[in-house]
């Protein structure tokens, strides 16, 4: 990361839009968005010295919620228009926020491929475990039976254990926070920003409209901090477990990071020794011959 600090004295309303917030009230929404200008003040970034991509979705609209540079993509693509950011310029950490109804369904394979490739990218999932903003659609993170209003009689579909998925991926870093901590949560994107490669934070989201399960109230209960348990987030086959197992708690903080982590760039070495960034080596190419050949 190129943490370089800007002016002294800088504070969250550094990257607050004038525009009004439209989500319901108590959307875990607030929460997000409250902790990742946080962080970002925190880790001494200015507003154009990070980028921050944004799916669609109720969560994406936090695109135009916030100052700095923002990319609000394709339903499902997020990770992907990310993930070629960060490749292209490897020297701006970039964040991506993606819906479980977009990076589970029409964007899981970007989000395989990118946990593999271990792109040196931030992925917040807004897990509200619906599809927010086109009204309550059951996504493939709801839980198996919940009524919703694709599904008024119960979701009869399999629900995939997100968790279990992401870590058969051999993630480097994965993460777990509550929409209603923001202390935490601030904390956990801040070690994900850190982290080179792939940083998976999981932000379970209060939706009071379209989630009547994991309420506010239940979260509250049932989640519990593991980094001030004494969790050893270098343990791979323990954080899984822990992630995995929400029957009794559910743990939250850091739960894996391999400090050893490669991210893509570095383990390509045909890159190795030069000091251009992509970005800087795009330049315009005479196609006009080959287009001859087509004509
Ligand atoms: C490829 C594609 N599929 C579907 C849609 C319609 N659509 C827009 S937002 C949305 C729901 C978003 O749900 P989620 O990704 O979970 O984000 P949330 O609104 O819950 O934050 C859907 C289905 C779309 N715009 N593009």
């Amino acid at each position: 990361m190129n943490s370089s600090s800007f002016k002294d004295g800088h504070v969250t309303s550094d990257y607050s839009s004038d525009n009004l917030c439209t989500w319901c009230d108590g959307c875990g929404n607030y929460g997000a968005l409250g902790a990742t200008k946080r962080a970002l003040v925190e880790l001494g970034l200015a507003p154009h010295q990070v980028l921050l991509c944004f799916d669609v979705g109720c969560h994406g609209n936090m695109s135009d919620k916030m100052l700095g540079y923002r990319f609000h993509g394709l339903h499902g693509r997020v990770i992907s228009l990310a993930s070629g950011a960060a490749l292209a310029n490897p020297d701006i950490p970039v964040l991506a926020f993606g819906g479980d109804g977009a990076c589970f369904s029409e964007g899981v394979g970007h989000l395989v491929h990118a946990v593999r490739s271990n792109y040196n990218i931030t992925f917040v999932l807004h897990n509200n475990a619906n599809y927010g903003l086109t009204t309550g659609q059951a996504s493939a993170l709801t839980p198996r039976g919940e009524k919703m209003n694709t599904a008024p009689q119960g979701s009869v579909e399999e629900t995939i254990n997100s968790m279990d998925f992401v870590f058969s991926l051999k993630p480097t870093f994965v993460a777990r926070t509550f929409s209603g901590d923001i202390r935490q949560m601030t904390d956990v994107l801040k070690a994900a920003v850190n982290h080179r490669g792939f940083s998976y934070v999981d932000v379970l989201q209060a939706c009071p409209t379209y989630n009547k399960f994991a309420t506010h109230e239940y979260l509250l209960e049932k989640c519990y901090d593991a980094n001030a348990e004494g969790h050893d987030s270098s343990n791979f086959e323990v954080a899984r477990k822990i992630a995995v197992d929400t029957s009794e708690r559910i743990a939250t903080g850091v739960l894996y990071q391999n400090k050893e982590s490669v991210p893509f760039l570095d383990r390509i070495e045909a890159r190795k020794g030069i000091k251009t960034r992509l970005v800087d080596e795009v330049e315009t190419v005479d196609v006009s011959e080959l287009i001859k050949i087509f004509t």
